[in-house]
């Protein structure tokens, strides 16, 4: 055990008052770093990113953005690790379950996915997660078999995932059937739907709805005394004044979705095409959307994980 655990901390490195903060159990939240590299241009991705993680502290909790450096697990990223990361946007790998042996080992940069930084947060010690969206079941799986590493990983990793649901890039309803076959827990955050991105609601309803940061933080908390694997899903909806005009997004949708099969796209490539087909198509309008509803994820998983830490110290 002792020798497993000296292994693995030759690759990753937590961030010293970011471990301290971990340890005595305070309100730490992981950010992931994909978003940051393949899901905004920058330099609105940088200014995100920053302002992501002042929202968290103004609020009483402690961010922890989640990458690879030079082929070590970074929990906690100094601003010059960020702004490299920004700067290079697409050339840097995204980083997915199956790919983090790969990119240690050749010591390379990577943007972390919803899966890897679970994986992380999960090594670290970290138990909430904020995002935009997870990855999901594709429209076309029938065909091309492609479900999302994400919805794996919630079945199996021990982290709390906040986020404004699945973009209809996806199919929503197969989504949740993936969670619900993999014993994944939905929560709608004051809703009974499943957010859609952009939209705050799908045609999808939710099996469970919390009022409050306190009612989602005791049901993980519970989930880890009873020693149940997985992570949970926290489906919080993009403030209303944010959302976009519902026959907007869905036509940008279609054209992107149309134009990455004439291109033959395919694998780890579609999502990030398919994010910044609809944010050109959309004009820009999506972008502040993205921002608007990361702020608000950062927000409440910061509320979740303060309840939550008074649980653990209890
Ligand atoms: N969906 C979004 N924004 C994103 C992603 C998905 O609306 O930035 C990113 C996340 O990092 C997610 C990843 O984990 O894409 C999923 O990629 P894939 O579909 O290839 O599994
Ligand atoms: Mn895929």
């Amino acid at each position: 055990m002792k020798r497993m655990h000296n292994k693995m901390t030759k690759h990753i490195y937590i961030d010293p008052t970011l471990n301290e903060a971990i340890k005595s159990n305070q309100p730490v939240v992981a950010l992931e770093s994909t978003i940051i590299c393949h899901g905004m241009p920058y330099p609105k991705n940088i200014e995100t990113a920053i302002e992501v993680e002042s929202i968290i502290k103004k609020h009483g909790g402690i961010p922890a953005t989640i990458a690879i450096i030079d082929g070590c697990l970074k929990v906690g990223l100094s601003s010059d690790e960020m702004q490299i990361l920004a700067k290079n946007g697409d050339n840097v790998k995204k980083i997915s379950r199956r790919d983090i042996p790969i990119c240690i080992a050749s010591r390379e940069n990577g943007a972390t996915t919803v899966s890897a930084t679970m994986i992380i947060s999960s090594m670290a010690g970290i138990n909430i997660f904020a995002t935009g969206g997870i990855g999901g079941v594709h429209r076309d799986v029938n065909s091309s078999l492609d479900i999302s590493a994400d919805l794996q990983e919630l079945a199996q990793t021990n982290v709390a995932v906040v986020c404004s649901g699945v973009k209809s890039i996806l199919d929503i309803p197969k989504t949740l059937e993936y969670l619900e076959t993999q014993g994944v827990p939905v929560i709608g955050y004051k809703t009974n739907m499943m957010p859609a991105f952009y939209l705050s609601k799908s045609e999808c309803k939710v099996d469970y709805r919390c009022e409050n940061p306190e009612e989602v933080a005791r049901i993980i908390k519970i989930k880890k005394d009873v020693n149940l694997r997985g992570g949970v899903l926290i489906a919080n909806p993009i403030p209303e004044e944010y959302s976009i005009d519902e026959s907007e997004i869905n036509t940008a949708i279609e054209e992107a979705l149309k134009e990455t099969e004439k291109r033959g796209i395919s694998g780890k490539l579609i999502t990030p095409f398919l994010l910044k087909m609809v944010a050109e198509k959309t004009e820009g309008g999506s972008l502040n959307s993205n921002i608007k509803l990361i702020q608000n994820n950062a927000l409440i998983a910061t509320e979740i994980s303060k309840k939550y830490s008074e649980f653990l110290g209890n």
